[in-house]
């Protein structure tokens, strides 16, 4: 018999999916729309994921599975919807994936099937999380993954040192999965590796956050560049940094790409995050540039400063002053959708379009590194709107 408790929970829960979402009209920036609500939230998992509906073998209606947050989804734009594939992390603390699917992109997600699995590869693979989904031209759809292990040289009282992989999955429906072989680089650790969508130069072009530590990329960090000749036995021989880290910016600690690039007329547009220290923590925000169409490990624009970066309560949360993006879609209208976490707790949307991506990405100022020429710059743009001002009076 199923608890009288699971049919409230369920009108509950189906009223939050039903919800509308609506743009924050208090946020202006002319760049993108930020939405009153995010996305999805824990109280989107399915009750059934989390409760044993059972009366007799749950008469108190406990949760038996609790989830404690859902952040940092890969996102795919597939015949006319909108998918999710979300990072859901488990009161245990080990994180799965789960589809969720939108017919509008900025509400009405909801979770589908059930959690994804796949051939057990690596029985020392502890922990996955933050897929970037990339459509390549090869016709697969290929999902790239953090394989977290707990580190075999660190000594048995170190129960906390672990080492991050690449790992590589493929399918055609979003149903049917195949794991291949992790990503091998010449670097220790990786993190944040993603797939760019097109063949270079015939073979598979990868981006990768070379990293030589678990949490600190150590002597390594950037973003770079490296290809590899055999998609069923990934190799990356050489791995060339095209984006690095840099004193006194965004992503001054460590940086690392977000979802695969999009393509435009005047180049590749790369959503990354940048980190920095701060008294209170690593703050992470997003930040873009674009890469050359002819030679994509070849930056040409990077605006200054952060695109996106935490913004009232999305301060706060597991991990607060963090906002990452490892999902973003293209539909056929040139719309632009970022799926981005806050603080590691919830997913939210922000909205633009492939030509304001460009204009912000090309048109706003680069960083010029130092106070000094940075109010210089500021200086700039006040006097050619007071020039304007002062003719339209
Ligand atoms: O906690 C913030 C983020 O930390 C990591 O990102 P990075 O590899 O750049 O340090 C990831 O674990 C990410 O999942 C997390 O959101």
């Amino acid at each position: 018999m199923i608890h009288e408790k699971y049919y409230e929970l369920l009108e509950k829960q189906e009223k939050l999916i039903a919800r509308k979402n609506e743009v924050n009209e208090e946020f202006y920036n002319g760049v993108y729309n930020r939405y009153k609500y995010p996305v999805l939230t824990r109280h989107h998992i399915p009750i059934h994921w989390r409760f044993d509906l059972n009366k007799e073998t749950n008469p108190h209606f406990m949760e038996r599975l609790g989830v404690n947050a859902v952040f940092n989804p890969g996102a795919i734009y597939l015949n006319g919807k909108y998918y999710l594939v979300v990072r859901v992390e488990g009161v245990d603390r080990k994180s799965f994936f789960a589809i969720a699917e939108s017919e509008s992109g900025i509400d009405q997600f909801r979770f589908i099937d059930v959690p994804l699995t796949w051939e057990d590869i690596d029985k020392e693979e502890t922990n996955m999380y933050d897929m970037r989904l990339v459509k390549h031209e090869d016709g697969w759809i290929y999902g790239i993954y953090c394989s977290e292990s707990k580190d075999p040289n660190a000594p048995h009282y170190d129960t906390s040192s672990a080492v991050a992989q690449a790992a590589l999955v493929r399918t055609k429906d979003l149903k049917k999965w195949e794991r291949l072989p992790n990503i091998q680089t010449p670097s220790p650790q990786q993190r944040n590796v993603v797939l760019h969508p097109e063949f270079v130069d015939g073979k598979y072009a990868f981006y990768t956050r070379p990293q030589d530590g678990f949490i600190s990329t150590g002597t390594g960090g950037g973003i770079a560049f490296g290809l590899c000749d055999d998609i069923e036995n990934p190799v990356i021989k050489k791995e060339k940094v095209i984006d690095e880290r840099k004193y006194h910016t965004v992503y001054e600690v460590k940086n690392g790409q977000g979802p695969a690039p999009i393509k435009t007329e005047k180049g590749w547009i790369h959503i990354a995050h940048g980190v920095r220290n701060t008294a209170a923590g690593l703050r992470y925000v997003l930040y873009t540039f674009a890469t050359s169409l002819e030679d994509p490990s070849k930056v040409i624009a990077k605006p200054s400063g952060h695109f996106i970066a935490p913004y009232d309560d999305e301060r706060v949360g597991d991990v607060s002053n963090v906002i990452f993006c490892n999902g973003a879609v293209v539909n056929e209208k040139n719309e632009v959708f970022i799926y981005y976490a806050s603080s590691d707790t919830r997913i939210h949307v922000a909205t633009t379009t492939v030509e304001k991506l460009v204009d912000y990405t090309f048109n706003t100022p680069e960083d010029p590194f130092r106070s000094l020429d940075c109010a210089k710059q500021r200086i700039e743009l006040i006097e050619r709107n007071n020039e304007l001002l002062s003719k339209h009076k």
